[in-house]
């Protein structure tokens, strides 16, 4: 079954004029397709899920249907008063009402409407489009703190868990094939250097969780910048796009993920390692976008851990792109062997810069709060 035959298991009108690989992503397989009737055509997102990642993609779904229905409910409820028109994709269903299609080999398929007229970039593009993003992530914070994040699955169990992405990683480090790698390459002794000297940094975000410090909420999950859809004609943000990780854990894992992703302008694909730095200017935009709506919402405990979270997330995902090259790139996608090695030191790079400018941020963070 080729992914022509897929798109046609979907609940759509027309005829099946296109259909081909499109964004980035480093987990599921995405296609844009397109439908044509006599008088107009229907664009979608159709996905394959990745199955060794996402082991039960059927909550995958449920939870995404969940979190949409909520959220769409309450943006028609709020339309009258929006600054714009907000908007999230929704589930096509399958010819047979079902929320997904199973192939022959057993792949789950997905259909979701696509936000049109709107941008999604790779980097971020100026202050402007910062202080966007972080407006979309506390808006949809907003939306959806009012949903029990107990109704939903944990369809990724570990995730963001910085403690057990460790374990891990010490799991890799012990097989041959990865003492291998080591004896062989200056740069990995490096970056295991890296990881032995912030182990203690591991456990920051868990351990004020197991106090009950922060709380569980429902999280985003991937907030990065390539996820933020932006309105080709006002620049505005309008959506929120990528549910596949929408599940309970800390807003802190979406605070931190956010920034570090969105405060280095070169982006996570780098060739060149000098272009990685943390910019405190994007950042203190970001920030300033998100308040407006997080400011609801967060706690007086959940502000104590943000700077935190920033430098957790950025050594957390080096952490896992490093694991993965030594593991044999089973995880992320890779267009060649060395591609999670160089994912690592982008994010160990901006790791450092995030501590060289540890006080400016801590500064931006409380003036915005202000
Ligand atoms: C993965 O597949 P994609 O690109 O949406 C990963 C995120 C990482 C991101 C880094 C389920 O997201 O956690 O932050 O790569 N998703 C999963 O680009 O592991
Ligand atoms: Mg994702």
């Amino acid at each position: 079954m080729n992914v022509s035959d897929v798109a046609n298991q979907f609940s759509v009108a027309g005829k099946l004029v296109m259909v081909k690989p499109t964004g980035t992503g480093n987990v599921n397989d995405t296609y844009l397709a397109i439908f044509r009737t006599t008088f107009s055509e229907e664009r979608f997102i159709l996905q394959r899920i990745n199955r060794r990642v996402f082991q039960r993609p059927e909550w995958v779904m449920l939870n995404i249907r969940i979190v949409t229905e909520h959220v769409h409910n309450r943006l028609e409820a709020e339309r009258d008063a929006a600054d714009r028109i907000w908007q999230l994709p929704r589930i096509i269903e399958a010819k047979d009402g079902r929320d997904f299609f199973i192939d022959e080999q057993g792949d789950f398929w997905r259909a979701m409407t696509l936000i049109a007229s709107a941008t999604a970039h790779e980097t971020t593009q100026s202050a402007e489009h910062a202080f966007e993003c972080g407006t979309v992530l506390g808006h949809f914070h907003n939306l959806i703190s009012d949903l029990d994040p107990n109704r939903l699955h944990d369809t990724l169990p570990g995730f963001h868990q910085t403690p057990g992405y460790l374990a891990r990683y010490h799991e890799t480090l012990a097989t041959p094939a990865a003492g291998r790698i080591l004896n062989s390459s200056l740069e990995s002794r490096r970056l295991a250097r890296f990881v032995q000297q912030r182990q203690g940094l591991a456990h920051r975000l868990e351990q004020a969780r197991e106090k009950g410090v922060l709380k569980t909420r429902l999280i985003h999950g991937d907030p990065k910048v390539t996820n933020i859809m932006i309105d080709e004609f006002t620049g505005k943000g309008t959506s929120i796009i990528d549910l596949d990780t929408v599940k309970p854990g800390l807003i802190h894992y979406d605070f931190g993920d956010a920034l570090r992703s969105t405060c280095n302008p070169a982006g996570e694909e780098v060739e060149n390692l000098n272009e990685v730095y943390f910019d405190a200017d994007l950042c203190e935009s970001y920030v300033k976008g998100y308040m407006t709506h997080a400011r609801f919402f967060l706690t007086e405990a959940d502000r104590a851990f943000l700077y935190d979270s920033i430098r957790l997330l950025a050594f957390e995902l080096g952490l896992r792109f490093f694991q993965d090259y030594l593991a044999g790139n089973v995880y992320f996608k890779v267009r060649y062997p060395e591609q999670n090695l160089m994912r690592a030191r982008v994010q160990f790079k901006l790791c450092e810069s995030i501590e060289a400018r540890e006080r400016q941020i801590r500064n931006v963070l409380e003036e915005a709060w202000r």
